[in-house]
């Protein structure tokens, strides 16, 4: 994926532009991804299909050669400074909506688990949709989760796990919520690539969100429902 220096961006179509976005995402170019999110932009191509199309997209094809052992660690983690490069470009453009407030929500990775690109991504989207968005980050506890909702009166409680062996993590904190009675105090909604509406069901979360879209309808629904406009 390396016969694309001479590239000139503007002599390409679209879907060439997207493609290229996915090699370069790949290769953890960031500076030609920020170029070409630009160029995109400067098109009239929504931050939202640059969003999907080019960064979004990128990101499953590392996924996969990571899980086929083509890809290592260093590498999807310059893939992953890549990504937040361009999402640091498209992030404004997406929050600034001019959206009423629609109400508080927080959003974290559960302990042990590091992995933030989804997250973030459902966090832009919130603030989007007119959400006032606390990002706690990632390797959240039980006690950063209860202090963040208690610090800022946390109508939703996002949580995010992209593995399967932190995904059980998300049931210690409902169930403590349950514990200390705090459970109806908040909806909570999770989301991670290894998640289902089934395991969502079971640890007894309000919904499972498959991906930001998904979680932007979910805290909207869920919110409506609180406040009996449903
Ligand atoms: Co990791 N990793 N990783 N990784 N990594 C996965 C998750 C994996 C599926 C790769 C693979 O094998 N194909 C695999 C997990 C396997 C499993 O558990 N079944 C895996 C592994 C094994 C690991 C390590 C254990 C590798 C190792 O060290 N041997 C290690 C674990 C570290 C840890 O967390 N303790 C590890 C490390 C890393 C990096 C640090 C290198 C890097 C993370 C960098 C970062 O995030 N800052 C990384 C990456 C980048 C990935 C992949 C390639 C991409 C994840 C991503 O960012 N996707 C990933 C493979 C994959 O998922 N295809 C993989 C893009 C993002 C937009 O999608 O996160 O799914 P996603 O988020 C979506 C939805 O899921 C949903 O909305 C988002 C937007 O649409 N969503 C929510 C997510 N969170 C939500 C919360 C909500 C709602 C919706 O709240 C309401």
């Amino acid at each position: 994926m390396d016969e694309e220096k001479d590239i000139v961006l503007a002599e390409l179509d679209n879907q060439e532009l997207f493609e290229l976005m996915q090699d370069d995402l790949y290769d953890g170019y960031a500076d030609e991804i920020m170029e070409e999110v630009h160029e995109a932009l400067g098109r009239g191509v929504t931050p939202y299909d640059i969003l999907n199309q080019g960064l979004v997209a990128g990101m499953d094809i590392v996924g996969v050669d990571f899980r086929d052992g083509i890809l290592f660690v260093p590498e999807v983690l310059m893939a992953a400074k890549a990504m937040k490069a361009g999402m640091s470009i498209l992030r404004p453009l997406l929050v600034e909506t001019g959206a009423p407030k629609l109400g508080t929500a927080i959003i974290g990775t559960v302990k042990g688990d590091i992995h933030d690109i989804g997250q973030n991504l459902v966090g832009m989207m919130w603030e989007g949709a007119g959400l006032e968005v606390h990002n706690i980050g990632t390797n959240n506890s039980v006690e950063d989760y209860l202090q963040a909702m208690e610090t800022y009166n946390a109508d939703i409680l996002g949580m995010s796990a992209l593995l399967t062996t932190t995904m059980p993590y998300m049931k210690v904190v409902i169930d403590t919520l349950k514990e200390t009675g705090k459970r109806n105090d908040v909806i909570v909604l999770v989301g991670g690539a290894p998640l289902s509406s089934a395991f969502a069901e079971d640890i007894e979360a309000d919904a499972y969100c498959e991906d930001a879209t998904d979680a932007v309808e979910a805290a909207k629904k869920f919110l409506a429902l609180r406040r009996g406009i449903s």
